[in-house]
């Protein structure tokens, strides 16, 4: 994920990042429309991806904490943007998902309005971790939101989540193959991240990549 580190560096980077993550977690705010957003005031890491892909689960995993996100058994329920705040030092920010059919056309384009404008306008915000299901791969709808992720520059790691529900070959290709898409996307690292909510796989390092963000 990151250029070639040593040994030594690596786990460096990687007690860094348990060391972030160890530190209390908390709701601070939820945003519906722009005009609800909070002052951009400390560095924030966006969770991204179709509806169901696990952004609220991954999070939880990240901190260590089963509920702070709200999982949802109800696809396409979190409409809004829930803001977390990490050691008074970092917000993740967990986006609503796009692409849930069954939503009314006019009001998945306000979440699509509503995270647009976020992603454009907002200065602190450092990375996006754009989350494609390792099953499903790469759609349309992830492609739509990679080219709004390129025109707003913001950094973006694109991380393929459920990995304890794939082979090890499976991964392997479909790794592949969204590599080879994002090619096309100057704002996607071409390192394609994997996670396992469910078994931990990858979360250390996401914790290293997040925590690299931040100083001290
Ligand atoms: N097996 C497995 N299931 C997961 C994982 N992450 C999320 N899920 C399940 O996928 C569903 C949607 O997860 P959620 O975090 O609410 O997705 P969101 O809509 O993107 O926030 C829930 O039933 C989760 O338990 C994972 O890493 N492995
Ligand atoms: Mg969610």
């Amino acid at each position: 994920m990151v250029d070639a580190p040593t040994p030594e560096e690596h786990a460096r980077q990687l007690e860094r990042g348990r060391l972030l993550f160890a530190k209390p977690c908390t709701f601070v705010w939820v945003a519906g429309t722009v005009a609800e957003l909070p002052p951009d005031e400390l560095p924030e890491v966006a969770f991204a991806g179709r509806s169901n892909v696990g952004k609220s689960s991954l999070l939880n995993a990240l901190v260590g904490q089963k509920a702070l996100a709200n999982v949802s058994q109800t696809p396409g329920r979190t409409q809004k943007l829930n803001f977390f705040e990490l050691d008074g030092r970092l917000r993740l920010v967990d986006l609503p998902g796009y692409g849930y059919a069954k939503v009314a056309k006019d009001k998945v384009d306000a979440w699509t309005q509503l995270i647009e404008d976020y992603l454009r306008g907002r200065p602190s915000l450092r990375r996006a971790l754009l989350l494609i299901d390792a099953r499903v791969g790469i759609k349309d709808s992830d492609e739509a939101a990679l080219r709004v992720l390129d025109a707003a520059a913001v950094a973006t790691r694109v991380v393929l989540t459920k990995v304890d529900k794939v082979k090890a070959g499976e991964l392997a290709e479909q790794k592949d193959a969204v590599a080879r898409r994002l090619k096309d996307h100057a704002a996607a690292f071409p390192e394609v991240a994997v996670s396992s909510a469910q078994t931990g796989a990858g979360i250390a390092e996401l914790r290293a990549d997040i925590a690299a963000l931040v100083g001290g």
